[in-house]
């Protein structure tokens, strides 16, 4: 009943029914706030060239948001996007800019000008442009799948695996963003008793598949055929994410398995997935089973996810306290709730995960590789 109540109001309306709820349910007082982690606060003595390829989409939009609300100290700001928006132009910091068409040529002219290419227009345009910019001087945070398992990519999320990011040469690839929360509030487990298998089954926002199924939710309220969804995504849900393999997975879910094993470093993780599509703006929610080498209460998993950086635990059943889309739409937390132990299973846990996909998920992340980038730089002198 809420999910169709909700998708009736504009993006305003919906903060305005979150803070409400909130309230109502007594979330701790730091979530009726708002806000975002601190990022680099303006610390930094040095400014640096950033590009955003994709700049118009649904990620790219993020980008701009989250590197204006961090202060990444940003001397010049490159955007591109495809023929079909070049000209056009987009705010940043009170200034205008306009959009380049992404073409080789006006790469190269920006030669030794780029100092970080923020990627987030697909996997064909990375597979092309994402080498030309590495070549032009820049180092490029891809937010595509072009790169992430490939040999030599470090593939990051910051709060798991930040020294994966200074291994690479060039191109460092952000992860998708269901594995992004899933990794955030697997990982403390991992580091104290170690996985044997873990169940994934999401439920992903339709902002995930960008700006079209953003657009096909808002089309399906009102009755239009889906144009980026095969089937209409209102009042509905598709098991189905990305293309089907010949294994019966889709690549959302080969995706989530490959990467959690490579983030984790661990190539051996015994990992299911089932993802599937709801009718939610933002925020993929996510029941995450796993199943540890040795025995974890609840309340020790409660307290690991209390002190692991970047995961925010709303675990307070008896008041209806768990975590929400609506709750973690535009935050940079990992929410994690409803932990209790898997009574079917010999050391096993259940828990419930969700974080903001746009941000998180993928434009917050990506920055904090960047801050993460350079902070290795000043810290070395290297500028
Ligand atoms: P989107 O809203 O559809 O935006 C796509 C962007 O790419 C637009 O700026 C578009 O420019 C640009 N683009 C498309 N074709 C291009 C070309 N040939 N040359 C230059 N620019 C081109 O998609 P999105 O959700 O932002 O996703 C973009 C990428 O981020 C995808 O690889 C996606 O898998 C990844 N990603 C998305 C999410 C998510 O939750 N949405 C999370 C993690 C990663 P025009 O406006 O000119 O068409
Ligand atoms: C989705 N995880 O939700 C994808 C976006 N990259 O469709």
């Amino acid at each position: 009943m809420l999910i169709i109540k909700i998708i009736h109001y504009k993006s305003a309306k919906r903060k305005q029914i979150t803070k409400i709820f909130a309230a109502e349910y007594k979330y701790p007082r730091k979530l009726l706030c708002g806000g975002t982690s601190r990022g680099m606060g303006g610390d930094s003595v040095n400014r640096y060239n950033i590009a955003v390829v994709g700049a118009t989409g649904m990620v790219g939009r993020k980008f701009l948001t989250v590197l204006a609300q961090r202060k990444v100290p940003i001397d010049n700001l490159y955007l591109f996007a495809s023929a079909r928006s070049a000209g056009s132009s987009m705010d940043f910091g009170g200034k205008s800019y306009v959009v380049r068409e992404l073409t080789p040529e006006n790469v190269l002219k920006l030669s030794n000008m780029i100092d970080y290419a923020l990627f987030s227009a697909g996997a064909a345009v990375s597979k092309v442009y994402a080498p030309l910019f590495v070549e032009a001087g820049a180092t490029v945070v891809d937010n595509s799948s072009q790169w992430r398992m490939s040999e030599g990519v470090p593939l990051v999320v910051p709060e798991v695996n930040p020294e994966d990011a200074f291994c690479g040469s060039g191109i460092i690839a952000n992860p998708n963003c269901s594995t992004i929360q899933a990794v955030a509030a697997l990982a403390p487990l991992e580091r104290e008793f170690g996985i044997e298998r873990v169940v994934y089954s999401t439920y992903q926002a339709v902002s995930g598949a960008g700006m079209g199924g953003y657009n096909d939710l808002i089309d399906g309220v009102k009755g239009l055929p889906p144009r980026k969804f095969p089937h209409p995504i209102a009042y509905n849900i598709l098991p189905h994410i990305d293309v089907f393999m010949e294994d019966g997975y889709t690549k959302e879910e080969w995706k989530m398995i490959v990467e959690t094993r490579k983030i984790l470093h661990r190539p051996d993780l015994r990992v299911t997935a089932t993802t599937a599509r709801v009718p939610v703006f933002y925020g993929h929610c996510e029941s995450i089973n796993v199943q540890l080498k040795s025995p974890c209460t609840a309340q020790r998993a409660r307290q690991l996810l209390m002190d692991a950086k970047g995961v925010e635990v709303m675990d307070d059943p008896a008041s209806n306290v768990y975590p929400l889309p609506i709750l973690a739409e535009g935050r940079d937390e990992v929410f994690v709730g409803r932990i209790r132990e898997d009574l079917s299973a010999p050391n096993a846990l259940n828990m419930w995960v969700v974080a903001d996909n746009i941000r998180k998920g993928a434009a917050t992340n990506a920055v904090q590789i960047v801050e993460l980038l350079i902070s290795r730089k000043e810290a070395k002198g290297d500028v």
